[in-house]
């Protein structure tokens, strides 16, 4: 790592998995469309795509997934008759970067051709101010005279899971613009694609190739000079259409942008990148290793905040491609949400106004799924709609092909109090009750409806119980009182009587209007007393440890070293029906201690170290979910080496792209964008300890022993706050426009931040 602000390599990936991975890494985004990190010249065999948020298509009986948009970013060169490109011409050096500051990505290839040594670089730029534009600057240079023939446009021939999703593409010329576009399958919708470019040498024609529409320049290079150019793209879908057609709409961007020039593109883009990171920068002095991974998570989910207004949230490999079909699960209410909360409120709005527009794919869910329920049971995978795209069969098993039953459509119920957590908390912490208004109130008396017709109530022990779901250890299927689950259930019942008491205090119209609207009134009594009867396993008495579910704790207890060592295929599935796991206690992923990071104040340090200590050993952490909470919980008991060494794991998953590509026959590869928030709450809440409510932001911090200090932004009701912890004391600046003082908890002090004002508490016990 030479550079806190990138991630380069002069490597350059020669096999399909290096490129496949090297793709993951590099991606740029902008909210609305990922770039996958590949090279100019690469096509669908590179696995180029450019994956658009919130459009969807379904080819045949495949998975219906997210489209990927026709490559505006496509340009080859051959010299003297030979096409260049690194995986088959001879590369004499090659460096590739990605800049976190301005999500820049940057290639220079030098190529050895016949005595001839021929470099092109690129850098290229989703724009931040103009969502639907890409903008590329390209060069060439030879150490010798050479012909070279330069074709650049738009590739249509582009990498799909289980497209193509554009059939029939149409390629265009409009005065000096390029355009493919097509339409969808499944709803029709038009998706469009305009090319422009300034290049100032060479001999232009058009020609279309296939479903590549192109410029071709012929040019005689002169030794030693550049040639270099701009190119702009724009992508466009029905949905972004107005007053023109979905082409004209793409075309009307990539005129504007090439007026402006590749300068005046790129100080908008960099004015927009600069406000985001003044936000959200967490700096960690002592610790460049830590430093980097944690910026590089940060970017991560900076390059897939949805563009504002869109309605779209993030999926769960966000936008590198369209694996687990684009789909947004609880990933994004639980682990990538407390990211935006606490740096970007809008953006978490944002987050939320996607689970508010998909409410009645909720509601259709509850009464279809089982034997009917009510209210909102959110899509376990969750696409435009809010209907649920996750398979009853959604693994492979490997050896015999066939597909796995797999209950996590029909038993994940957590997934609605997830979402009604989201909510309150937005609410909790920004003081803003227009999400409530918008329609989150609803949401959650929807999501404390479904609990109360999911619940069981069992008479002779005068309580509810939560049978026949699957907590977050995906491992074992078809539990019942799944502590994770019922402490989620009973926390949505609690939240339904405060969001209906607090609305019919301070808005009695809109109170009124949703009961009716929703014909809820009789229920509500209902969620109080289901929040006092719900039974929700305790720590034993004993030795502290909270049963995961009923029956756990008879389960074989096997080393997961051995377990693992029983598959017969490296990519078995150890879940589902038949899976190793299923009658052990090898858990796929934090469970107990998930319910332990999330719901931290409820539960004391010691019960918080007993379960720790007793579940990590039995924890195969097989999802990317996983280490983060081990890693947060580790930190308030002060582990503090475990707690680095799973904050590393987390913040490195995407860097390092070392993650199992395959899950029994299903191709997971990308970005994980839950790791990535996982990686910031470990930092902010784990070493940092913040914790902010209703009322305070607890600060107590236990930082790692090589970070000197740990800075960062808070907005927390409205205001933002500078924090910077070292080992011994915390310093709060407030902003001058800050409307309020407020309160910190600091070491256990309160210190009041006033507006435009610096308080620092020092550690009464200095750290030895
Ligand atoms: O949501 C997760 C789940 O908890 C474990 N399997 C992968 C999903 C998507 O990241």
């Amino acid at each position: 790592m030479s550079d806190i602000w990138s991630v380069e390599t002069k490597t350059l990936a020669t096999n399909a998995e290096a490129v496949m991975r090297n793709g993951n890494i590099y991606q740029i985004a902008n909210g609305y469309m990922g770039y996958r990190g590949t090279l100019d010249e690469y096509g669908r065999s590179e696995l180029v795509a450019i994956t658009l948020a919130g459009i969807f298509d379904r080819v045949g009986e495949a998975w219906r997934e997210p489209v990927n948009a026709p490559n505006g970013g496509y340009t080859k060169i051959a010299v003297d008759g030979q096409a260049l490109s690194t995986l088959t011409s001879s590369v004499s050096s090659h460096h590739q970067t990605l800049a976190l500051r301005n999500a820049i990505f940057g290639r220079k290839t030098s190529f050895a051709l016949g005595g001839k040594r021929v470099t092109i670089a690129s850098e290229r730029f989703l724009s931040a101010a103009e969502p639907h534009l890409g903008v590329i600057r390209y060069s060439i240079s030879s150490d010798r005279d050479a012909d070279i023939v330069l074709e650049t446009g738009i590739d249509g021939d582009i990498w799909d899971l289980n497209g193509p999703h554009l059939p029939k593409l149409s390629a265009e010329m409009h005065g000096d613009t390029l355009v493919v576009a097509g339409i969808t399958h499944e709803m029709g919708k038009c998706v469009a694609v305009a090319e422009s470019a300034a290049i100032g040498f060479g001999l232009e024609h058009h020609r279309v190739d296939g479903n590549r529409n192109l410029r071709v320049v012929s040019f005689k290079a002169e030794a030693g000079k550049t040639y270099s150019f701009s190119k702009y793209f724009a992508v466009c879908t029905a949905a972004d259409a107005r007053d023109k057609t979905v082409p004209e709409t793409a075309i009307a961007v990539v005129r504007m942008a090439k007026a402006q020039g590749f300068d005046l593109c790129l100080s908008a883009h960099n004015e927009v990148w600069a406000a985001k990171w003044a936000q959200s920068d967490v700096i960690i002095e002592g610790d460049d290793e830590a430093q980097h991974a944690l910026r590089y998570s940060i970017f991560q989910l900076l390059i897939v905040a949805p563009v504002d207004g869109s309605g779209n949230s993030i999926p769960a490999r966000a936008l590198s491609g369209q694996v687990y079909k684009g789909a947004v699960f609880w990933d994004t209410e639980m682990f990538m949400f407390p990211f935006f909360l606490h740096t970007c409120p809008q953006k978490a709005a944002e987050l939320l106004r996607y689970r508010i527009r998909t409410l009645d794919g909720a509601r259709r869910k509850a009464l279809t799924e089982g034997a009917g329920f009510r209210g909102a049971f959110y899509a376990w995978e969750s696409q435009e709609t809010g209907d649920d795209v996750c398979t009853y069969f959604n693994i492979g098993d490997p050896l015999t092909k066939r597909e796995l039953r797999t209950h996590f459509r029909d038993k994940q119920v957590h997934i609605s109090g997830d979402v009604a957590i989201a909510m309150w908390e937005y609410f909790k912490l920004t003081g803003d009750d227009s999400i409530l208004l918008e329609g989150g109130a609803e949401v959650i008396l929807e999501c404390a409806r479904f609990y109360y017709s999911y619940a069981y109530f069992k008479k002779e022990k005068n309580r509810y119980e939560i049978l026949d779901v699957i907590g977050p250890d995906e491992y074992h299927e078809r539990v019942n009182n799944n502590a994770f689950t019922n402490v989620v259930a009973r926390t949505t019942f609690e939240i339904a009587s405060q969001t209906a008491l607090y609305l019919a205090e301070t808005h009695p119209k809109a109170f009124k209007d949703l009961v009716q609207k929703i014909a809820i009134t009789q229920e509500l009594p209902l969620f109080a007393e289901a929040a006092r009867l719900l039974f929700v396993p305790e720590p034993n008495p004993e030795n502290g440890l909270i049963e995961q579910f009923d029956g756990y704790f008879s389960l074989r207890n096997v080393p997961v070293e051995e377990l693992k060592s029983q598959r017969i295929h490296p990519d078995e599935y150890l879940g589902a029906g038949q899976g190793l796991a299923v009658p052990t206690q090898v858990i796929k992923q934090a469970d107990v201690v998930m319910m332990l990071s999330l719901f931290k104040e409820r539960y004391p340090t010691a019960i918080k170290r007993a379960n720790w200590e007793y579940y990590e050993p039995r924890t195969e952490h097989g999802s990317s979910l996983s280490a983060c909470a081990y890693a947060m919980v580790a930190a308030e008991f002060e582990n503090l080496e475990f707690a680095y060494k799973y904050f590393l794991k987390t913040a490195r998953l995407d860097l390092d792209a070392k993650y199992k590509v395959y899950v029994g026959t299903v191709f997971m590869s990308g970005s994980h964008p839950a790791a990535n928030g996982g990686a910031w709450m470990t930092a902010v809440f784990g070493f940092g300890g913040v914790n902010a409510n209703a009322e305070q932001v607890t600060i107590s911090p236990r930082l790692y022993k090589s970070w000197r200090s740990l800075h960062f932004k808070l907005t927390y009701k409205g205001d933002s706050f500078d924090i910077h912890i070292t080992h011994d004391s915390v310093a709060v600046m407030a902003e001058a426009s800050n409307q309020q003082t407020r309160r910190f908890c600091i070491w256990g002090q309160t210190a009041l931040s006033i507006p435009g004002k610096r308080v620092i508490i020092d550690r009464a016990e200095k750290v030895a």
